[in-house]
Order: C-alpha cells, then sequence, then structure tokens
C-alpha cells in the first residue's frame, strides 16, 4: 500500500531531505510506498495538519510555528535565546531532550498525532529593507512571522509591528511593500530568492527553526509491530541524516546569496548589540507562560533542564 507524506518545503529543501530519506529506509525496509507531497501541492501547512489529522495523509511535518494554536507549548520554541547556538549541543539536545522526546509527544497524542521526531532546520536570520542594529531600529518595520501568538509577542518585545501570514503571501507581500522583514533560516532565504525583496539580513542569534513529523495516531496505532519498528528506523536514520546534511549548510547558503546579490548586506549582529535583544526573551517567556500555564511552565522547566544537561 501507500502512504501519503506532506511537508512545508520543497524537495530539494531540509524537509523534504529528511522525506526523501524517510521513504527511503521505508521503502528498502517493507512493502509500503511512500508518496511525497511538497509544499504548494496540498495547500498550506494548516491544510495538511489537517488532511493529517483527518487520516487523509498518514505523515505530515509542520513546525511549531504553525502549531500554536493547535498545541500551545509547542510554542516554547519561540521563546527566544533558548536553543543554543553552539551546532553540537543544538543536535545532542534534540537527540537526548525528556521535553522533546517524551512530554511533547504526550501533547501531540492529545491532537490525534503521534509525534516521531523534532529537528533544527537552521540558525533564523531576519531580512528587512533598512539595517537592523537595535530594537529602535524596528519601529514600524512590519515583519512577517508565521502564525504563532507567542512569535508575535517576540516581534513586539523586540520593537517591531509582527504580521503573521502562511508562506505562500510572503514574497508578494515583501515585494509590494504590505511588509518589510521576514525571519527563516539561511537556506530558505536563500532557496526562495527572499534576497530579491529585502537588501538586508541580519542575524541576532535569537532562534534555530525547529521543525517536527508526526503520524495520524489512528493510522499509526493500526500499524503491525514490525511496521512500527520500520517507521522508528526511518524515523531515526533520517533524523541523523539530516543533521549531517546541515553541517555547514548556513554558511554554503550566505556565500550563495552574496553571489547572486554582491551588494546586500550581511551582518552578523555583535554579543553588545544583541543585548537589548536578550533582556526582551524575559519577557516572552512570562508570555508564553500566560498562555500556556502549568502544562507550560512544566515543559519549559524540562526544556531548560535538558538544554542543562548537553552543556559543554
Ligand atoms: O516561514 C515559513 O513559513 C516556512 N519556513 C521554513 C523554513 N519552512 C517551512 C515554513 O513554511
Amino acid at each position: 500500500d501507500t502512504w501519503r507524506y506532506a511537508f512545508e518545503e520543497a524537495m530539494d529543501e531540509v524537509q523534504g531531505k529528511y522525506a526523501q530519506k524517510f521513504k527511503e529506509v521505508i521503502e528498502a525496509n517493507s512493502d509500503h510506498e511512500i508518496q511525497l507531497f511538497p509544499y504548494g501541492t496540498l495547500g498550506e501547512s494548516a491544510d495538511i495538519m489537517e488532511q493529517a489529522q483527518a487520516g487523509i495523509l498518514q505523515f505530515v511535518d509542520q513546525s511549531p510555528g504553525f502549531t500554536g494554536a493547535l498545541i500551545p507549548e509547542a510554542q516554547v520554541f519561540f521563546v527566544p535565546y533558548l536553543l543554543p547556538d553552539n551546532e553540537e549541543e543544538l543536535f545532542e539536545f534534540f537527540r537526548t531532550s525528556k521535553a522533546v522526546n517524551e512530554m511533547f509527544p504526550k501533547l501531540y497524542a492529545e491532537q490525534g498525532l503521534e509525534l516521531l521526531t523534532m529537528f533544527p532546520e537552521g540558525e533564523v536570520g531576519i531580512t528587512t529593507q533598512e539595517p537592523i542594529s537595535s530594537p529602535e531600529d524596528f519601529d514600524q518595520v512590519k515583519v512577517r512571522v508565521m502564525t504563532n501568538p507567542l512569535l508575535v509577542e517576540s516581534y513586539k518585545a523586540f520593537g517591531a509591528t509582527p504580521t503573521p501570514l502562511p508562506w505562500g503571501e510572503v514574497y508578494g507581500a515583501l515585494q509590494t511593500g504590505i511588509i518589510q522583514g521576514q525571519e527563516n533560516p539561511t537556506f530558505y532565504i536563500l532557496s526562495n530568492k527572499l534576497y530579491e525583496v529585502s537588501e538586508h539580513l541580519t542575524y541576532i542569534g535569537h532562534n534555530n527553526f525547529t521543525t517536527a513529523v508526526m503520524a495520524n495516531q489512528d493510522f499509526y496505532q493500526g500499524l503491525s509491530d514490525a511496521d512500527k519498528e520500520v517507521v522508528q528506523k526511518a524515523t531515526d536514520e533520517a533524523f541523523e541524516y539530516i543533521l549531517e546534511y546541515q553541517k555547514g549548510q548556513t554558511q554554503a547558503s550566505i556565500d550563495g546569496i552574496k553571489e547572486a546579490k554582491p551588494d546586500y548586506t550581511i551582518t552578523v549582529l555583535e554579543d553588545e548589540k544583541r543585548q537589548p535583544f536578550r533582556d526582551a526573551a524575559a519577557q516572552v517567556e512570562e508570555a508564553f507562560i500566560e498562555m500556556t500555564g502549568d502544562s507550560g511552565k512544566g515543559l519549559l522547566e524540562q526544556f531548560k533542564a535538558d538544554l542543562e544537561a548537553v552543556k559543554k
């Protein structure tokens, strides 16, 4: 039989690479076939999530950036400066975190979803029309964010005017000036040519883009033990593959952007200038706890303990 798997990116972007590896392992170890649906073939992120919950899709990749309404705790990934910028620590966190690997599966299960894995896609950079080196520079700047209430809080705390939009509207909105900025990992800025509709790319070190892969829970629970094992094997192998795949990707993408647009400004904001943005994080963390109550508080505590455990 054929299993349907949709994701939010193109075939040659990170989620597509993960999905292709997953497919390869499933097909090499079982009689099942995986049919892949990249971004745009079945709608926006919210659409593919609905289809997975309804069982029309067996697998879906939806980033926590779009899961906030469904699972408010998933917004923990948008508390600024929470995830480490050290790649090895970050990868080890996703491998070992109890919050990610034990607590989140329970929350996804309440929504009919079997959480298979979460993985990082790269440090997030911010594209704008004018240079950004302080919260003051964000004044009156409309920055598109994924449809996630805590991301809205973050950009408010950074001094900007956050504008939640689905992905499909971002390029056009930048082109027509409805928004002046957006945030995404570097590979995505390159592959979607966002440098064509912006002048500056700034790294303030506030986050790494996290995504999540899940299965429809009724489908997963109905699998034989052997099939469940194959799904776990494919999940784990694709996870290690995608971390390896990303090593050096940010720098390669920066090089690609510079080649495509030599006069584009790329700035890694120095530590000292990051401080006001770091200071804003406390207020976002408070907003997270307000939105999620004891459940979110417990999750955040475990999340921090897991981060502490992987600190070099
Ligand atoms: O910004 C977005 O909406 C998108 N960014 C990435 C890196 N993946 C999928 C998501 O739709």
